[in-house]
């Protein structure tokens, strides 16, 4: 779960101070190195003002929340976690249970787990800017089919100027936030890259692994910038990144599903590892991108992103959107 520190880090201008209510405890990683991290004593949300209601699924058990934490903007995301098999015995045997209904050979009941059963992941943006409000606002999207020409005059200026801040990802490269929760870095500077949870994963079970490789080249922004000459660092990403996770969570490569986004959210190259059967959000054709068939790509052809058409979502609030209208091609 993203914890509230790691946000205020991610935001180090952000006036709502987070920290009369946490307190430091020391940690250590699995090389020995101590490291404070701070732990949730009290409850933050219980300030949390909400405006509206950005998105919900009664499916996903999710609900993306726009409000305030005093005069600031936030989102919060409310997640009900996946059952975890080993909790079975304790759910059956620890719950109250209540009866709906009952009808020959059916019947439903109402059932409240032990509170450490029955946990939320949380995810908190404070402060959020009006992006990430739309990001999680519930939209259609339209397919555009971007040509060279039309990244190079409408969307390389458009996220040159407005994408979101990838403060975070420095953060993480520089040990500054999410420190404990690396589980391999290849420290090259050039080839190097660090594997961590994606912050959609709390981690509980497997069932929805999620993990993001980070470059250590700050100067890639997406797939349109790859050139053969990162092959490399694509082949390493892979291999290593494949290796960790089978060593760290016994999930062999066939298990995975190992792609990049295209367009990313955060224009800093990362590559997406997710468990496959995994219906995780991105991962469908028209915004993923399968690693090996982007290495394929560029060894057939060595400037392949540069060159091709590439088509992705767009909603209809981007602002991408209207650029690509004015075009006149939406
Ligand atoms: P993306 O393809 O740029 O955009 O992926 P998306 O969010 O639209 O998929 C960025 C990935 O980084 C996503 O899977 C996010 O869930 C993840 N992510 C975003 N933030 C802000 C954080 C963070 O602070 N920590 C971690 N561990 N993951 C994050």
């Amino acid at each position: 779960m993203a914890d509230i520190s790691t946000k205020r880090e991610n935001n180090p201008d952000a006036s709502i101070d987070f920290s009369p209510r946490t307190k430091k405890t020391k940690v250590d990683n699995e090389d020995g190195r101590g490291e404070n991290r701070e732990q949730a004593e009290k409850n933050v949300l219980s300030t949390f003002q909400t405006t509206t209601v950005l998105s919900d699924s009664a499916r996903e058990k999710t609900i993306f929340v726009h409000g305030k934490f005093a005069d600031q903007n936030a989102v919060v995301i409310l997640e009900k976690t996946p059952i975890i098999e080993d909790t079975l015995s304790e759910i059956f045997t620890a719950s109250t249970l209540k009866l709906d209904l009952k009808n020959d050979i059916y019947s439903t009941y109402r059932l409240q787990a032990p509170p450490h059963l029955n946990e939320m992941k949380v995810t908190v943006v404070c402060p959020a800017t009006e992006k990430h409000v739309k990001k999680y606002q519930r939209q259609e999207s339209v397919l555009v089919e971007e040509t060279p020409d039309d990244y190079q005059s409408i969307t390389l200026p458009f996220i040159q100027n407005q994408s979101f801040s990838v403060q975070w990802v420095y953060n993480i490269l520089e040990k500054k936030a999410e420190s404990e929760r690396i589980v391999f870095e290849d420290p090259h500077p050039k080839l190097g890259f660090v594997l961590l949870p994606d912050f959609k994963w709390d981690q509980k079970q497997m069932e929805n692994l999620y993990l993001i490789a980070i470059t250590h080249q700050r100067n890639i922004k997406s797939l349109r910038d790859l050139t053969s000459e990162h092959l490399p660092l694509l082949q390493n990403i892979f291999q290593k990144g494949k290796e960790a996770i089978l060593h760290h969570y016994s999930l062999p490569a066939s298990k995975l599903r190992v792609y990049l986004h295209y367009q990313p959210s955060y224009y800093h190259l990362h590559v997406h590892f997710t468990k496959l059967g995994y219906d995780a959000p991105g991962s469908g054709v028209e915004r993923a991108h399968l690693l090996t068939d982007v290495i394929q790509n560029l060894h057939s052809d060595p400037h392949y992103y540069k060159t091709r058409t590439l088509s992705f979502p767009l909603r209809a609030d981007d602002g991408l959107f209207s650029q690509f209208q004015q075009i006149g091609k939406l």
